[in-house]
């Protein structure tokens, strides 16, 4: 068996990820090392945890102990953090600690233990914001806005301090604005499903008119999947879904897919320092592993409302915040390592 940590494995993309890897691996071993912060669901992993292929471990990232849960591990995926930028608008210290010191302190446990590969998941968000013209590229510099992409900044640049200094095997890739299942109702498009759902406002910051290249998850993990069983070490890979929409366009979508009226729409105040267009060239990964997006936006936004609209019972629980009992209720007599 192959031991692999997934950090973060019970946030949107990363849940999405073990869903993937246990699907295409059976001879791998799973570790989720997550803390469950309010971004963290284990109800996302409920399927895969019954199998005894996945265990669980909850456990902070900035704690100095975290290092028992790499041993014997031959590569590790790294996506815990703090990952909303409005958030880290309000209040950046958790950004800081879990992006930078978690970061480090992960990468410090893989090298102690000497995995073989690690995959940092990185943002566009570190490149900054672009005009109407051209598309990010992997030598661009790292100009990040926003507090939150400040620290992913950070983070990337502490990994390939790590290469350059350890000879550590890592490699970094950034993906664009991803959606799909199980992504918290507090992004965009899971947001604007929610409130159309209900009939309430979809707020809309300032004009609308913000662009992003929208990636359906299932792409980005399976792009996440050739860069860690192909990539080179050292190597940074962009990924992005050539899908560059602008908001107001895809709030638009919504409310026409589930028949609403867009009077529905509210212009609020927009976010501060808002990042105007993000548009990723994902050539190099083209190029050397033959990785291109699989979904087309407008079927793959259409099948995440399906999703939404079909689980309605864990956008409830989401709602409520009933789902961080889950953990409680079915663990808390339990060993800090388990599987359903
Ligand atoms: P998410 O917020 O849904 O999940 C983050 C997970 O990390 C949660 O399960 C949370 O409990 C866990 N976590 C947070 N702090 C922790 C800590 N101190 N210790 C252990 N676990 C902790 O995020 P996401 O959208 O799934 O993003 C995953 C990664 O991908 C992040 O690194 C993010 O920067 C990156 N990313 C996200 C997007 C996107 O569009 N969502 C795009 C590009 C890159
Ligand atoms: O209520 C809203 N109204 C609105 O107009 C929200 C929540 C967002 N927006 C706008 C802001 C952005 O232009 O929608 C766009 C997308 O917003 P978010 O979902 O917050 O994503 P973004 O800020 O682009 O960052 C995302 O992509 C890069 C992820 O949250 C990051 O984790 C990832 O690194």
């Amino acid at each position: 068996m192959t031991k692999i940590v997934v950090t973060g494995g019970a946030g949107f993309i990363g849940s999405n990820f073990v869903h993937h890897l246990y699907a295409k691996y059976p001879d791998y071993q799973i570790t989720v090392v997550d803390k469950l912060t309010y971004a963290g669901n284990l109800r996302n992993l409920e399927s895969v945890l019954r199998s005894g292929r996945v265990t669980f471990e909850r456990l902070d990232i900035c704690d100095p102990a975290i290092g028992d849960a790499f041993a014997r591990a031959e590569m590790v995926i790294h996506f815990a953090a703090e990952s909303h930028v409005d958030r880290s608008i309000e209040d950046a210290e958790a950004f800081v600690r879990t992006n930078v010191n978690g970061t480090w302190n992960v990468v410090e446990a893989a090298r102690g233990h000497k995995v073989s590969r690690f995959l940092h998941v990185s943002t566009d968000e570190v490149y900054g914001s672009l005009g109407p013209q051209g598309r990010f590229t992997e030598t661009m510099p790292l100009v990040p806005t926003s507090p939150y992409a400040a620290t992913k900044a950070a983070s990337d640049l502490l990994v390939q301090a790590a290469v350059r200094t350890h000879g550590f095997p890592a490699i970094i890739t950034r993906c664009s604005n991803n959606y799909g299942p199980y992504q918290f109702p507090e992004k965009f498009i899971p947001l604007m499903i929610v409130q159309a759902l209900a009939g309430r406002s979809l707020p809309v910051y300032g004009d609308g008119q913000q662009v992003r290249d929208w990636i359906h998850v299932s792409d980005h993990c399976r792009a996440l999947d050739a860069v860690l069983h192909g990539g080179r070490v050292g190597e940074v890979y962009n990924i992005g879904g050539d899908a560059e929409r602008a908001n107001l366009d895809i709030v638009r979508t919504i409310l026409k897919t589930l028949g609403r009226d867009e009077s529905l729409i509210e212009h609020v105040t927009d976010r501060k320092a808002h990042d105007r267009r993000y548009a990723m060239d994902s050539a190099k990964l083209l190029a050397e592993l033959g990785w291109r997006p699989q979904w087309n936006f407008e079927d793959g936004l259409a099948d995440t409302i399906c999703w939404y609209q079909a689980n309605q019972a864990w956008l409830a629980e989401t709602r409520s915040g009933d789902y961080r009992n889950y953990f409680e209720r079915h663990y808390v007599h339990r060993e800090k390592t388990f599987a359903l």
